[in-house]
């Protein structure tokens, strides 16, 4: 056995994956499932509901999986197992937070990283879908209860009541002092809910995004070039990484860039290839670079 597994004989670490499964359009637990197992730790999915394709393209068959979900996760119960780590991502549904909040209640031991993607809008607007008080739930029943949390920028101003449209006037400013001061309060906001670890992504400004990492006290605002379109399914790749790598024990910093860097390299060879913004980003020809420790020098 230690020889097939290269010597490797540790146990993986297991992630439970609250997220949808959208059969087309490479996003939620079609990208999560991969890209966790390549990080070598055990994905474990919780489907919130099944959909033909995301919701991004003009329409979609989706069974929603409310009804299911406490069945599967009294099934779980009755096992005896537990999680070094959940994710929590696309949810429809009031009674799916409850559903997720409960979960984590039942899974959660002393260590458990909790980890809350709120997987809700983007470029200023919610998805398509969402109601306004969806936002509420997610920070009531969800926010409290994490260890840490991605909102991208949208997402950011949702739960806290800032401004998105100021963060645009600030990002467009020479100088970056209004902007960081702004993203400090946001953060500050965002930390009296309880997360210890705090990731803002997709603050766009001139040909640059910025990721914002809070990690306990200390705040640094992380930017790269934009590589390209904006695709659907990127946030659930980085969270992912980043999950998966924190669980692996890197510092939140180090798995932010290492995420940063591999969707903006998918972005770009799919831009390069031609796919259509829709069909999200190709992972899969690079994925095998995930698990290399000296990815973040092989761009
Ligand atoms: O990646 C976000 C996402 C996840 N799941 C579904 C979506 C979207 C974004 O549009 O529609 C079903």
């Amino acid at each position: 056995m230690a020889d097939i597994a290269g010597g490797d004989i540790s146990i993986p670490k297991k992630l439970a994956v609250i997220n949808d499964l959208s059969g087309y359009g490479r996003c939620s637990l079609c990208v999560s499932i991969p890209v966790i197992s390549a990080l070598g730790v055990q994905c474990c999915p919780v489907p919130t509901a099944v959909l033909s394709n995301h919701t991004g393209f003009p329409s979609e068959y989706k069974f929603d999986m409310t009804r299911q979900m406490r069945p599967y996760i009294e099934a779980w119960s009755q096992l005896d197992i537990g999680f070094d780590g959940i994710i929590t991502a696309y949810m429809n549904y009031e009674e799916q937070v409850k559903i997720a909040a409960d979960f984590i209640d039942r899974f959660r031991q002393k260590d458990t990283m909790v980890f809350v993607d709120p997987a809700m809008a983007d470029h200023g607007r919610l998805y398509r879908g969402f109601t306004d008080d969806y936002a509420g739930y997610i920070r009531d029943r969800l926010i409290r209860q994490a260890t840490v949390i991605k909102p991208n920028i949208t997402e950011a101003c949702l739960l806290t009541g800032f401004d998105y449209d100021r963060v645009k006037l600030y990002a467009a400013e020479p100088k970056l002092k209004r902007l960081k001061a702004y993203i400090h309060d946001m953060v500050g906001e965002l930390r009296e809910l309880g997360p210890d670890k705090i990731v803002i992504t997709g603050i766009e400004r001139n040909d640059r995004i910025i990721n914002v990492v809070a990690d306990g006290s200390s705040v640094s605002f992380i930017s790269g070039r934009r590589s390209g379109h904006s695709r659907g399914g990127t946030g659930d790749i980085f969270s992912s990484i980043v999950a998966a790598s924190l669980l692996q024990g890197m510092s939140l910093e180090r798995a932010v860039r290492k995420a940063a860097d591999f969707v903006s390299m998918a972005i770009r060879i799919s831009d390069e290839a031609g796919v259509p913004v829709n069909e999200g980003v190709i992972f899969e020809n690079i994925l095998s670079k995930l698990a290399s420790t000296s990815f973040e020098h092989c761009k």
